[in-house]
């Protein structure tokens, strides 16, 4: 039997970036109405653990309903895609990402995969699995954000750049029409994107998926201060906060605060910042927009795609979007 060929993994992150540009996150965010935490901060080896957990919670319905889209219509996906280079953003576990290296793999289309995410342990640890699973695929990783990084994805050849798991919805309205024109700068024409998105839908059941009974997603969103106290020294006391996710209907958007529950001073030495909060005060640690799929249809447009097909489950919950690079 032949070894299985190791992934390459390329670092674009700097060593000291976790620190470094968590400083102008948190200063700047902090200093904000409301204050608010980008959420890629999330996602250390402990907040990447916790958000698997929850893709296997029964109220966390995105999860399941992306991977359904997946498993009827992989194959047309990726063969209506014409890609041969896989690129993942976001890719954390690239779990469902299976399903489309599976047909890749029966369409005889694919030669290379490259996943992208800031989460370094959890690549590595995908980025492994996939090689041995696929081993014509050839995988190289990137340790990567892909806010900063889009000119760095690989090229050569005719790319999908997949970016599953409603994950545009956690970026702010500003930064996603940057990301979506950005992306598509960089995309030769041919390329595509196969985007997922979670869909608009009754506020009871956004709210279950976002405030679980055995609350993991409240863990997820707390961790967001261990990760300051450890990054940046801070002495954030976390069980002193509640956490509060509510569906903001106006920006059709979950909204995950995370709210003082005393009156306390708390310093950030690493970023030069000493926050002082009153019974009540809040911080947003994350967003969750759901989407309408006329307006992301105009919204990939305008960012220079044409959408080529959308599919979404038998609840219509959540879609996938197949747009093109003209
Ligand atoms: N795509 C997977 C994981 C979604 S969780 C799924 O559908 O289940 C979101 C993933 O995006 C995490 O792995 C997180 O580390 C990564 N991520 C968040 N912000 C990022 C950024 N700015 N650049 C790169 N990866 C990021
Ligand atoms: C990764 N992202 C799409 C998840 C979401 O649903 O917005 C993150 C998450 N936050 C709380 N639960 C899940």
């Amino acid at each position: 039997m032949t070894a299985p060929i190791e992934p390459s993994v390329r670092v674009l992150l700097d060593p000291d970036w976790a620190s470094s540009s968590l400083v102008e996150d948190v200063r700047r965010g902090l200093s904000q109405h409301p204050r608010t935490l980008p959420p890629k901060w999330l996602y250390d080896d402990r907040g990447s653990e916790l958000f698997d957990e929850i893709t296997r919670l029964p109220e966390y319905y995105p999860f399941d309903a992306e991977r359904s889209i997946l498993k009827e219509h992989a194959y047309e996906i990726v063969t209506a895609s014409r890609a041969t280079t896989l690129v993942e953003l976001g890719s954390g576990t690239s779990e469902k990402t299976r399903l489309l290296l599976d047909a890749f793999t029966e369409a005889g289309q694919l030669t290379s995969f490259s996943p992208v995410d800031v989460s370094e342990r959890t690549l590595r640890d995908a980025a492994a699995l996939i090689a041995k699973r696929y081993p014509g695929v050839h995988v190289a990783a990137v340790v990567g954000d892909f806010t900063l990084h889009l000119a760095h994805l690989p090229r050569g050849s005719r790319r999908m750049i997949a970016f599953l798991g409603g994950t545009i919805g956690n970026l702010y309205l500003e930064e996603r029409r940057a990301f979506l024109g950005a992306l598509a700068d960089q995309l030769e024409p041919g390329d595509s994107l196969l985007l997922g998105t979670d869909l608009v839908k009754s506020a009871d059941r956004l709210i279950a998926a976002y405030d679980d009974a055995r609350g993991v997603t409240d863990a997820f969103i707390r961790n967001s201060l261990v990760v300051l106290n450890r990054e940046l020294g801070a002495d954030f006391d976390v069980d002193a906060f509640s956490y509060v996710p509510f569906w903001d209907p106006h920006m059709e958007r979950m909204d995950l605060r995370l709210r003082s529950e005393v009156p306390q001073r708390v310093a950030i030495p690493g970023a030069d910042v000493v926050l002082d909060l009153a019974v009540g005060d809040e911080i947003r640690v994350e967003i969750s927009t759901k989407f309408r799929l006329s307006e992301l249809a105009a919204e990939l447009e305008h960012a220079g795609f044409g959408v080529t097909s959308v599919w979404t489950d038998p609840m219509d919950e959540f879609a996938l979007t197949l747009a093109t690079k003209p």
